[in-house]
């Protein structure tokens, strides 16, 4: 096995953030670190809390059961423990577990010796969930406001928000993120199509390099990315997807509260047309 001969090779101390040489171990494939015993930390109270509070709800059907955020009337206090209470520290344990995950994969970074790309891109979705759940609940003044722990509560919770605007797709910030997202696995389709085409071309044939993908583009639409530059944007439309939709879910409420449909009345009140 070629990869677990180089990876023994890399297996050598140091890197760390903190912690020093303690927890500078693995277990199996996986690299521990100090940043790893906080995510376990975390994912176990988390899941802990969510079992707890499973149990004392009305269902143990995966599908419905939710751990909702406190009423609105306690503001941005603390919430009694099945009120609420529950899910203001399932959000701590939450951010405490992706951060945490985030600063291991920035440990394995330096050990490796390389760049900080995937932990950067994780970041940008953890800011969205923070967006969600802690940035603009403060901006709108009640914990209320975050999304339940639940996999269809949190969709009626997209849809009710998505309603409480009359038509989320008016929403600027929203048609940009949507369309970075469409953007992205379309990149990604023609990217895997391509070196796919490239290094599989049938039987007898012999495998194609770069010169023929970059090639197969100019001769196409007269231009080719290339083959770093695909990557490059690849990641710059993936995190602009979540970047806007951060924005998109921020500005409802906090700085936009009528319906979003209404907001391109800025077009129709242009000086030009009188
Ligand atoms: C494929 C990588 C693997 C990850 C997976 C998710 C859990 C949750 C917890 C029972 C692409 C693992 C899921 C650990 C179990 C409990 C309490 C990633 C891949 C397989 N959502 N969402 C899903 C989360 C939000 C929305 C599915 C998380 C926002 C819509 C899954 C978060 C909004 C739809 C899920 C989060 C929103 C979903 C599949 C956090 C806007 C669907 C996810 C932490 C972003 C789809 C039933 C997937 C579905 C779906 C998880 C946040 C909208 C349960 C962890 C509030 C419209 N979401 N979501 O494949 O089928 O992601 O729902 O922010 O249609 Mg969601
Ligand atoms: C928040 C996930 C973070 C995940 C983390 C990791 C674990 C570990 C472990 C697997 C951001 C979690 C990891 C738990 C798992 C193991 C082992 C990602 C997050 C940190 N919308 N809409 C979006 C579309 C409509 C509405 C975003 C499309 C309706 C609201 C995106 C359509 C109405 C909100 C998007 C559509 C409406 C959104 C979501 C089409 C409802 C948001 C992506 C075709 C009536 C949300 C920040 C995202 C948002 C959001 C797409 C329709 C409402 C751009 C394509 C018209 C209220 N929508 N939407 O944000 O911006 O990912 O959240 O109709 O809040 Mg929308
Ligand atoms: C890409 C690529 C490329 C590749 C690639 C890939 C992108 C060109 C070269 C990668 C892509 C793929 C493989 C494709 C598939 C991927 C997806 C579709 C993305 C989605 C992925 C998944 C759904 C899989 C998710 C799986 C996960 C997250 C793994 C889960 C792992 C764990 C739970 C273990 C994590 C380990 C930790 C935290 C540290 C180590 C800890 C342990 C082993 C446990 C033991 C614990 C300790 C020793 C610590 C003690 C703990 C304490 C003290 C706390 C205890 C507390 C209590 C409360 C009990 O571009 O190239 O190819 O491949």
């Amino acid at each position: 096995m070629a990869m677990l001969s180089f990876e023994k090779k890399y297996r050598v101390r140091g890197g760390t953030l903190l912690g020093g040489d303690l927890f500078d171990f693995w277990v199996g494939p996986f690299y521990v670190g100090f940043f790893g015993v906080t995510t376990i930390f975390f994912t176990f109270l988390g899941t802990g809390l969510i079992l707890y509070g499973a149990s004392q709800g009305p269902t143990w059907n995966l599908w419905q059961i939710s751990i909702a955020p406190p009423d609105l009337k306690y503001g941005l206090g603390l919430a009694p423990l099945l009120e609420g209470g529950l899910w203001q520290i399932i959000t701590v344990c939450a951010i405490g577990a992706f951060g945490s995950w985030a600063l291991r994969e920035v440990e394995i970074c330096r050990k490796l010796g390389m760049g900080y790309h995937v932990p950067v891109a994780f970041g940008v979705a953890i800011f969205a969930y923070v967006t969600l759940v802690v940035i603009r609940p403060l901006l709108l003044g009640a914990w209320g406001h975050g999304f339940p722990y639940g996999i269809l509560s949190h969709l009626d919770w997209v849809s009710n928000v998505g309603y409480q605007f009359l038509h989320f797709h008016y929403n600027p910030a929203h048609m940009l993120a949507v369309s970075l997202f469409f953007a992205t696995t379309f990149a990604l389709a023609l990217h895997g199509s391509l070196i796919l085409s490239a290094t599989n071309p049938g039987n007898g044939q012999v495998v194609k390099a770069p010169e023929h993908e970059d090639t197969f583009f100019r001769d196409t639409i007269g231009y080719s990315i290339g083959t770093l530059g695909i990557h490059r944007l690849g990641l710059f439309l993936a995190l602009s997807a979540g970047f806007f939709s951060a924005v998109c879910i921020v500005i409802s409420g906090p700085f936009w509260t009528k319906g979003w449909p209404e907001w391109w009345g800025w077009w129709l009140r242009l000086p030009i047309w009188s």
